[in-house]
């Protein structure tokens, strides 16, 4: 073995170690225990016995330390690896095939030859996330015997976007501080960097963006390129490229020009300069992520140019190097009579064939931003010539922090999965995102990173399957929520199979629950203001109409919700006629997004038999109550999972039942305010007043 493995070897293992005791969460998915049924455990280390490492190459060396690492603890046997084959049986041969018959460079082929097992791919890249899927066959017990995956990703960047600061602090970060220990960089390399590495590798991601799109300009800085550079270092052995968020001011603030302004000769040169600097030091730096003319950040608008020129701006500059520029569509106006809804289309659908061919335009899931259920962002497939990014959020911004327990493939699997019906039936959004309904030559999916510097990566310990749920979705949309669940509980938790089976239903159900206790029937925005924590749909005044929760759901003694059809704002004029059809008709628009898009009457009979105030009720009293259903359900696990692991959740579970009859009271008392109507049975009326709670808000806002 080579002593550079050896190093990594080690380092892995004081890492990740193989203890079978009290587990922290740190390892994640990857916890390579030692296989506990011995009939199954024999039958692997009977039929593997060494790695055959292939061509020589700093990825190719990860990939080998990754199985060896993992068959060492998954078998409880060293496994060699070895420049050949020895004998006819037994080898996990790695092989660099560029014959393969495998959709791009980036996919691999699994299978068994005779006795030997083979990892085929195009690329290096390719044979490390082949080995990965090997090491996941036998993390969830599959038999060897039926070694048969042939896959490539869907989607070509599949990247983490980090909202992490320059002072260490993470924009919506709910687990700990950044991982990046900036003070410390470039000279100390935290391990973390490379198990961080290591965790997106065995999901597929394969870019991360390091800083928040409220971007400080000292990124760019010869104080800060050489932190970035080293954790470039760090992530190219795992094929991981890394992207900046970047300051549209930069030019001005750090260039002393006067001016930011796009056209500008001047500024284009020192866009042009600073990205040559940026390459010097990162060769294969993956582009610029862009937020601008949003929320206060500076951008083209504020020189009379629009976000096209802006964006072209910068392509141009990352065009000799082949990087990309990544230009974000999250941008809305404070117009009191306006909706918030229709600004992205608006400002970006006009622009559509507008961008330089290394421009993409990134779109949140929904229209308005994160919230626990919208309808998919209208902007999806309305760019036919400008490739979309998707954004979803992973961290739990407006999804309970890490005190709650929500399993967001479902949210991610159903904006994917909605048809955008944009060339006819089946222009699923996933097919717009994955660049085969328009022909994009440029794919990728963003997720807004939840780890931080938690010794399990992302706060709550369920919190994980988030982000390997979303690694796993950008790889192949058209896996399901449960074979995800499955697959990361199995990897993480528990293979039981009742412990697993009642993981799985916690899992999938979790999120409905969330809705239900929170903005049922399409309500949404009416959570504590700027914290996003909490209820506050009493919220009237905040520095923009659009911050407020009033503005959102409209109650009053008529009804509740927000008119977006030809009676209203018409934001459903956005959508193709087929899904203004599904959800034009307050009869017949799905119940989960009926407030996104009507305004209400109090006493309306729904599809479900019950009024429009009774169902409102029923969701939220069901909502909470399924809460104590989850700990009820925990419970019964609590032999099958690790004591630690178990305690945090169960934890974490109470809080998050406080947390629900919160938002319950808050919200049956503050709309009954206006409907007027009893709390129908069998549900009690809450025992707080509705000022007593407003108080439980009002003290978690304070500084
Ligand atoms: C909102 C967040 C804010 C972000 C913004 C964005 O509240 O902190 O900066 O989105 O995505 O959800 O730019």
């Amino acid at each position: 073995m080579k002593r550079s493995l050896q190093v990594i070897l080690l380092v892995l293992g004081t890492c990740f170690g193989f203890s079978a005791s009290a587990d922290d969460g740190y390892r994640l998915w990857l916890k390579y225990d030692l296989i506990k049924n011995e009939a199954q455990r024999k039958q692997y280390a009977g039929a593997i016995k060494t790695i055959v490492s292939g061509p020589a190459s700093p990825i190719m060396q990860s990939a080998t330390a990754e199985l060896q690492l993992g068959l060492q603890g998954l078998l409880g046997k060293s496994v060699a690896i070895q420049p050949t084959a020895s004998g006819s049986a037994g080898n996990i041969i790695l092989k660099i095939d560029p014959t393969e018959k495998l959709a791009n460079d980036e996919g691999y082929h699994l299978y068994k030859k005779g006795s030997d097992f083979v990892i085929a791919a195009k690329t290096d890249k390719g044979v490390l996330y082949g080995s990965f899927a090997f090491l996941r066959h036998i993390q969830t017990g599959q038999p060897l015997g039926e070694l048969a995956e042939t896959t490539s990703p869907k989607i070509q960047l599949r990247m983490l976007n980090h909202w992490d600061n320059t002072n260490g602090s993470i924009e919506r970060g709910y687990a700990g501080a950044s991982l990046w220990k900036w003070f410390e960089l470039p000279e100390n390399l935290d391990p973390r960097y490379m198990d961080y590495a290591r965790a997106n590798a065995s999901i597929g991601i394969n870019s991360t963006v390091v800083n928040n799109v409220n971007a400080s300009a000292r990124f760019l800085t010869p104080e800060y390129l050489p932190k970035v550079q080293a954790l470039a270092n760090v992530f190219r052995p795992y094929g991981i490229k890394v992207f900046m968020s970047i300051n549209f001011a930069a030019p001005r603030i750090l260039g002393g020009l006067g001016t930011s302004d796009p056209l500008d000769p001047k500024v284009r040169q020192w866009w042009a300069d600073k990205t040559k600097e940026i390459y010097a030091a990162i060769p294969d730096f993956g582009g610029f992520l862009v937020k601008a003319n949003s929320e206060g950040q500076p951008g083209p608008q504020d020189y009379g140019r629009n976000h096209a020129d802006g964006a072209n701006m910068l392509a141009e500059a990352l065009a000799p190097f082949g990087g990309v520029v990544i230009w974000r569509a999250f941008v809305y106006k404070a117009d009191p009579n306006g909706d918030r809804f229709k600004t992205a289309y608006e400002e970006f659908k006009p622009l559509d064939g507008t961008f330089k061919p290394n421009a993409m335009v990134q779109v949140k899931n929904g229209p308005i931003d994160f919230q626990p259920r919208e309808p998919f962002s209208p902007l999806f497939g309305a760019m036919p010539k400008t490739p979309l990014a998707m954004e979803f959020q992973i961290t739990q911004e407006y999804l309970g922090f890490s005190t709650n327990f929500v399993y967001l493939a479902p949210l991610f699997k159903e904006c994917l999965d909605s048809d955008t019906y944009i060339k006819g039936k089946g222009s699923t959004v996933a097919k717009v995102v994955d660049g085969t309904l328009h022909r994009y030559d440029k794919t990728a999916m963003a997720g807004v990173a939840n780890t931080g510097s938690d010794r399990n990566w992302t706060g709550h310990t369920m919190s994980q399957a988030n982000w390997y749920a979303f690694g796993r979705l950008a790889w192949d949309h058209t896996l399901s929520s449960e074979a995800i669940a499955q697959e990361w509980t199995k990897m993480t938790l528990t293979q039981e199979p009742k412990a697993l089976a009642t993981i799985t239903d916690l899992l999938l159900n979790s999120r409905e629950n969330y809705v239900n206790f929170t903005t049922p029937l399409g309500l949404h925005h009416i959570m504590g203001e700027s914290l996003h924590f909490g209820p506050q749909p009493w919220l009237a005044k905040s520095a923009r109409p659009d911050w407020t929760a009033v503005y959102y759901h409209r109650a009053a003694a008529d009804g509740i919700g927000f008119d977006r059809t030809k009676t209203g704002s018409n934001a459903l004029a956005q959508y193709a006629p087929e899904v203004q059809a599904q959800w034009g008709d307050p009869d017949t628009c799905p119940l989960p997004y009926l407030l996104w898009f009507h305004h209400v009457a109090w006493d309306k009979k729904l599809s479900t038999g019950r009024t429009l105030w009774d169902e409102l009720c029923h969701r939220y009293y069901e909502g909470t109550q399924s809460v104590a259903q989850m700990q009820k359900d925990w419970a019964t696990v609590k032999p099958e999972v690790d004591p630690e692991l178990f305690a945090d959740v169960a934890g974490r579970l109470a809080a998050q039942r406080r947390e629900a009859l919160w938002w319950r009271d808050a919200c049956v008392l503050y709309f009954q305010e206006f409907s007027k109507m009893p709390i129908p049975a069998p549900y009690q009326k809450p025992e707080r007043t509705l000022e007593e709670i407003k108080k439980i808000t009002a003290t978690y806002q304070l500084r």
